[in-house]
C-alpha cells in the first residue's frame, strides 16, 4: 500500500539542524520514494500562536518553502504549501476542538514548557495548537508523520482524537490514525552550549544553533565553540552515560554522515574533542552550504516560491477540501 506522508514546518526563522536532521532530511527519503505520496506544509497558522513580526511572517514563509526545496524535496513529486491558504484547516481544527477532552490537551508539555510560569497570558492557540496539528494531519488521510522526537506526544494525541472522532460519530475508520516516523536515533538534536536542551529557533544565543543559512565560517565558529567535557572520546556507546554534550556532537556526526554511533565511535574513540570538531565542521559546511546557497538563490525569486505555494495550495484545497465536506456531513450541518 503507498503511503500518504503529512509534515509541517513553522515559518518562525532560524531553521536549524536539528529541523533538518529531525525532520527535513526524513522528508527527503520519503518524497525520494515514488511509491510515497508526500504533503510538506509550511505552518504558518502554528507560527502565529505566539507574537510574529507580520512582514518577518512573509519572508519565513517563503524561506521555509525555499528550505524545503533546496534541501531536495521535488515539487514535481510532491506537494509544499502554506496552511493559512487552506481553509480547511482551521475548519477541521475547530470542529476537533469540540470533541477533545481539556484533560488530554492538560497533558501536553510543551504548552507547559512554552508557556513557562506566566500560564495565563499565553495564547489560547499556544493552548489548542495539538488540535490544529492533528486537523492538519487528518484532513490528509495521512497514513505516516515524520517529525523530531518533540512531536511524539502531540502524534499520540492525533491519533486519540482520530479515534475518538470516529467512535462517537459512528464513522469507523474514517478518520485515518496515523504513523509517526520518528527515527529510532538521533531524532533529538540537543543545543551546542547545553545537551540538556533541544536545539531551538527561539534560544537567544546563536551559538547554540547552526542555521541553515550560516556561512561556512559560523558553523566552523559554532563548532568550535561547542560545550564538550574533558574526558577522552569513548570507543563504547555506553560510556557516553551522562555526558549529554559528548553524546550530542557524536550523534549530529553520525546522523549528517548517514552512518551509526558505533562507526562514529570506532573513529573517534580515544581521540579528543579538538579532532572531532574540526572533522564535524568540515562535513557539516560541505553537507549545509549547498542547502545554504540554494536558499539564498531561491528567496531571491518570490514569484517562483510563491508560484509553488499557491500551486500546492490549490492541490491540497482538493485533498482537504473534500475530507471536511465529509467531516461536516457526519457531525450533521
Ligand atoms: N532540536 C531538534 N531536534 C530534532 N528535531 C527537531 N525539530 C525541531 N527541533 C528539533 C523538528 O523539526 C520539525 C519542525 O519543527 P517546528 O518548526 O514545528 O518547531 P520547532 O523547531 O520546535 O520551532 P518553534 O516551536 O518555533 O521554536 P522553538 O524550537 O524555539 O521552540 C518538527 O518535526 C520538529 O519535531
Amino acid at each position: 500500500m503507498s503511503k500518504i506522508i503529512f509534515s509541517g514546518v513553522q515559518p518562525t526563522g532560524n531553521l536549524h539542524l536539528g529541523n533538518y536532521l529531525g525532520a527535513i532530511k526524513n522528508f527527503v527519503e520519503l518524497n525520494d520514494d515514488n511509491e510515497n505520496q508526500c504533503i510538506f506544509c509550511v505552518v504558518d497558522l502554528h507560527a502565529i500562536t505566539v507574537k510574529q513580526d507580520k512582514h518577518e511572517l512573509k519572508n519565513n514563509i517563503r524561506e521555509t518553502a525555499a528550505t524545503f526545496i533546496a534541501s531536495g524535496i521535488d515539487t514535481s513529486k510532491s506537494i509544499i504549501f502554506n496552511q493559512s491558504e487552506v481553509h480547511a484547516h482551521a475548519e477541521g481544527s475547530w470542529m476537533l476542538s469540540c470533541m477533545a477532552p481539556m484533560g488530554w490537551l492538560n497533558r501536553m508539555t510543551q504548552f507547559k514548557e512554552k508557556a513557562g510560569k506566566d500560564k495565563e497570558k499565553a495564547s489560547v492557540g499556544l493552548y489548542i495548537y495539538p488540535i490544529l496539528m492533528a486537523s492538519d494531519i487528518l484532513l490528509y488521510d495521512a497514513t505516516h508523520v515524520p517529525v523530531g522526537e518533540d512531536q511524539k506526544q502531540h502524534l499520540e494525541l492525533t491519533r486519540d482524537i482520530a479515534q475518538k472522532f470516529n467512535k462517537d460519530f459512528n464513522c469507523e475508520d474514517f478518520l485515518k490514525v496515523p504513523e509517526p516516523l520518528i527515527k529510532k536515533k538521533f531524532s533529538r538534536i540537543m543545543s551546542l552550549k547545553d545537551g540538556s536542551k533541544k536545539m531551538s529557533k527561539s534560544d537567544p544565543s546563536d551559538l547554540s544553533r547552526i542555521n541553515l543559512t550560516d556561512s561556512k565560517d559560523e558553523i566552523v565558529n559554532k563548532i568550535k565553540k561547542a560545550k564538550t567535557d574533558s574526558y577522552p572520546i569513548p570507543n563504547e556507546e555506553i560510556k557516553l552515560k551522562d555526558r549529554p554534550e559528548a553524546q550530542n556532537l557524536l550523534g549530529i556526526y553520525s546522523s549528517i554522515s548517514n552512518q551509526t554511533l558505533d562507526k562514529t565511535l570506532n573513529e573517534f574513540g580515544g581521540k579528543n574533542f579538538l579532532d572531532l570538531k574540526v572533522q564535524l565542521a568540515e562535513i557539516l559546511s560541505n553537507k549545509i552550504s549547498p542547502i545554504t546557497n540554494e536558499i539564498k538563490k531561491l528567496t531571491n525569486d518570490k514569484k517562483y516560491l510563491d508560484k509553488i505555494l499557491l500551486d500546492g495550495a490549490s492541490k491540497a484545497e482538493e485533498i482537504a477540501g473534500q475530507k471536511i465536506k465529509e467531516m461536516k456531513k457526519i457531525i450533521g450541518f
